[in-house]
């Protein structure tokens, strides 16, 4: 890690910018469903699926395969500890975000095209 966390960022702050809206929102998310069962800080298969399927709605129903959840649990769990801790858990919020971004730029790119 390069940063040395500052926790005045978190603790003095009246108005958060969009992106540290966006990170509390995030740690706030994980800790809701892994505060659920068993360690609090890390998301068992059925939180991680809890998770998924309240919060991914859109991305879940575009995928057909019913292994899905064991499947994408098995690729976050880098420590094999059959858990998925915030640290695994913001690799699949990363990955996401950049599939996002690609079909964004995609968007962008063709309308560039289409006004030439
Ligand atoms: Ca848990
Ligand atoms: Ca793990």
């Amino acid at each position: 890690m390069i940063f040395v966390f500052c926790p005045r960022a978190v603790s003095h702050h009246n108005m958060p910018t969009q992106l540290e809206n966006a990170m509390d929102i995030l740690i706030k998310i994980f800790h809701h469903y892994s505060g659920k069962e068993g360690d609090k800080y890390k998301l068992n298969k059925g939180e991680l699926k809890l998770l998924l399927t309240s919060e991914l709605t859109d991305f879940l129903s575009c995928q057909k395969d019913p292994q899905l959840v064991d499947k994408i649990m098995k690729d976050l769990d880098t420590n094999k500890d059959n858990e998925v801790d915030f640290n695994e858990f913001v690799v699949l919020v990363a990955a996401l975000t950049v599939a996002c971004n690609d079909f964004f730029e995609e968007q962008l790119k063709q309308k560039e095209i289409g006004n030439k």
